[in-house]
């Protein structure tokens, strides 16, 4: 006979504490706009999340395994650092990082609940059955919600905890939002938790670009499934062959940029919006950034957003970076 009882996983709502854009709205700025942008978000409907999966395989898109790696082998060194009563995690996506470091807690039998944030209940939730088959110990109790929404409501953390953003999404914001974010975050620790973070690093260019060009396409692809989303959700007829993917390495500003450049001239109707925009040969949607760090610029943007590091855990190839990090003073104003 079969005793063991799953605990139901339920999704907690996290109610937004700013009121963040509709696509409706992001277009309307973004797009009908002398310099063309969309927020890198909206990438990410089912073929797209689907598609960044892809990706994260290709051969050149190094960061993904690079800081998988990382986090196996410092896994245990951070457990034991924070010895966590719940690790939260924003941007969960499909759970597959964490479990390197539920192998660490295993082992230093540190039982922390664990509690992903992401938009989509249905894939926290499949996730978090998976996990617990692996881990009989684990409690998963996700937050759902749109983590970029303000975090003020946030059940408030009791306990040590381990609060988590990976990926190098942070590289998807400007500098002054992700200093913006972190110090939301920092707003919800207490004394004795630790922020960890990943970033990408700044490197040799070739390497960066060939790793959001990949050879396979994925890329390419990821990018041009934008028109999709944007044909779909607000009537509009984009015709994708119109439009080619573009994407390189900006020295200047230290990040990737990706582009969707019309090659024909093309009068696109947004049915639902009863707008229409015409598109020049030329004319191009950035529809990402992706910026990358030195040790120091990483270092100092998680300063300004008040935090002290603790452990930066970085691969041999200096190609991504793990750090742990405390809150700590904030800087005076304008430092
Ligand atoms: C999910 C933000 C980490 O910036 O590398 C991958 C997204 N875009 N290829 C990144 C992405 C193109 C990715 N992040």
């Amino acid at each position: 006979m079969d005793t063991h009882v799953a605990s139901e996983i339920i999704c907690r709502p996290v109610r937004p504490t700013k009121s963040i854009p509709s696509l409706t709205e992001d277009v309307a700025t973004g797009l009908f706009a002398a310099r063309k942008q969309l927020p890198a978000k909206y990438f990410y409907d089912d073929r797209g999340s689907a598609l960044f999966e892809r990706i994260c395989a290709e051969p050149e898109y190094y960061p993904t395994r690079t800081e998988d790696a990382l986090l196996e082998r410092s896994a245990r060194d951070i457990i034991s650092r924070v010895g966590p009563s719940q690790i939260i995690e924003f941007g969960s996506g499909m759970s597959r990082k964490i479990r390197h470091l539920f192998d660490a807690c295993s082992e230093l039998e540190c039982y922390p609940t664990y509690v992903p944030f992401d938009v989509c209940d249905d894939v926290m939730i499949k996730s978090g059955e998976k996990l617990a088959q692996n881990y009989a110990w684990l409690d998963v109790a996700p937050l759902s919600g749109d983590y970029t929404a303000g975090l003020g409501n946030l059940p408030i953390l009791g306990g040590r905890n381990l609060l988590m953003f990976l990926g190098g999404t942070i590289g998807n914001f400007t500098e002054v939002q992700g200093i913006a974010f972190l110090r939301e975050i920092r707003d919800l620790m207490g004394d004795t938790d630790q922020l960890l973070l990943g970033a990408d690093r700044v490197k040799n260019p070739e390497v960066l670009h060939a790793a959001y060009n990949d050879v396979a396409g994925i890329t390419a692809e990821f990018n041009l499934n934008l028109l999709d989303v944007l044909n779909r959700e607000l009537g509009a007829d984009f015709h994708r062959p119109n439009f080619g993917h573009y994407a390189f390495y900006n020295p200047d500003e230290n990040q990737i940029e990706m582009y969707l450049v019309c090659m024909r001239d093309q009068e696109v109707r947004f049915s639902d919006l009863e707008r229409s925009l015409i598109f020049k040969e030329g004319d191009a949607i950035r529809t990402e950034i992706s910026r990358k760090f030195t040790r120091e610029t990483l270092e100092n943007m998680l300063n300004c957003a008040g935090f002290e590091v603790q452990s930066h855990y970085e691969a041999s190839s200096h190609l991504f970076s793990l750090v742990l990090a405390r809150p700590s003073e904030l800087p005076p104003v304008g430092a």
